[in-house]
């Protein structure tokens, strides 16, 4: 399969998180990059190559076109206040509820307030090359989507920083720019035909689900840990099947702690069913590896086999793919489940 990376996100490199409070060790580094290239070139039969460059207007037809002018400048606006912060995290939260009753809140012009306007929580820091390595995640995914409209099968873009958690106006969970929105938007745009979403990262991608929500021309299939115990806690139940013209193209499978391949199969199953009743053009698959039996943040129990029957099961969808890297915290292991996954494929 054709292989899209960089070395462009080793520019977002936080030395922190803050996670209940305090502060850890980052669980999305550069060395999760590392282990899945390592293991698609020691697996061999993958074929290497660099991204193109993309305007910011791919971004933009997206997402809310103040989130890339901010996160621009973002950095750089901390730092002349307060010279010498390394990692930029908000600890305001432009919340509705502060305006309730009133007109809703304008940006802020401080960058203490803009920064909480514009992110949902404090496990995303900022560093000085942060836009850029995003920037360059998103070249990957739209690279990696332009091979397969191209005419390849599939293509697979090693993405980091992931995306699906961004929305259409916030940044969070990791995320910056949603790769796999940006991707399926513009094979949508360019190609005039459905394109699904399947997304297996054990996190819900509230972003992607968010940005199509009322789009008929975007199906959003999603297996994730249940968010009544799941981050991101308030989005991907399944009683959210989408609104207005998206009414029937949201399709939520929340999962029990400790699902095994057996189980979880059967849903994707059920998932492919659903994709393959809309008739796509194209598919999209935000690969989340974090539903690993080991994986140190999330609780479901697949094992590198799985993984595999997983990307054989996707593969028999016979739609042109593109796959794009989203989670996986089990440096261990994520580069043997990667290419499990795409070797089955
Ligand atoms: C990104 B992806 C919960 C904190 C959650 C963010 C997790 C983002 C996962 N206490 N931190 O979907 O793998
Ligand atoms: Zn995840």
């Amino acid at each position: 399969m054709k292989v899209v990376d960089s070395d462009t996100h080793r520019l977002h490199s936080p030395l922190a998180e803050v996670e209940g409070g305090a502060a850890q060790s980052p669980r999305e580094h550069p060395g999760r990059v590392d282990a899945i290239r390592d293991a698609l070139k020691a697996a061999g039969g993958h074929d290497f190559v660099a991204p193109r460059h993309w305007g910011v207007e791919h971004i933009d037809a997206v997402h809310h076109p103040g989130l890339a002018r901010f996160l621009e400048g973002a950095w750089l606006q901390f730092n002349e206040r307060h010279p010498g912060t390394r990692d930029v995290v908000p600890d305001v939260f432009a919340m509705g509820g502060l305006r309730a009753g009133m007109t809703p809140a304008a940006e802020p012009q401080a960058i203490e307030g803009r920064l909480g306007y514009w992110c949902f929580e404090t496990t995303t820091p900022i560093t000085e090359g942060t836009y850029a390595a995003a920037r360059g995640s998103v070249d990957i995914a739209l690279t990696a989507t332009a091979l397969v409209l191209d005419g390849e099968r599939a293509a697979y873009g090693l993405c980091r920083p992931p995306g699906h958690h961004a929305t259409h106006a916030l940044y969070g969970g990791y995320c910056f720019f949603n790769n796999a929105a940006i991707a399926a938007h513009h094979a949508a745009a360019v190609t005039g035909l459905r394109v699904a979403v399947l997304d297996v990262d054990f996190h819900h991608g509230n972003g992607t689900q968010q940005i199509f929500y009322d789009r008929g021309d975007v199906h959003y299939v999603s297996l994730h840990g249940d968010p009544a115990r799941a981050y991101p806690f308030t989005v991907g139940f399944a009683d959210e099947v989408g609104v207005g013209r998206g009414r029937g193209f949201n399709d939520n499978h929340p999962l029990p702690a400790r699902t095994d391949d057996d189980s979880y199969l059967k849903v994707l199953e059920r998932a492919c069913q659903q994709i393959a009743a809309q008739r796509p053009g194209l598919l999209v698959v935000s690969l989340g590896l974090d539903t690993y039996e080991l994986d140190p943040i999330c609780d479901l129990a697949l094992t590198t086999k799985g993984f595999a029957r997983c990307g054989a099961l996707v593969a028999a969808l016979g739609l042109p793919t593109v796959v794009l890297q989203e989670g996986g915290y089990y440096v261990g292991a994520l580069g043997a489940n990667a290419a499990a996954w795409l070797s089955a494929f």
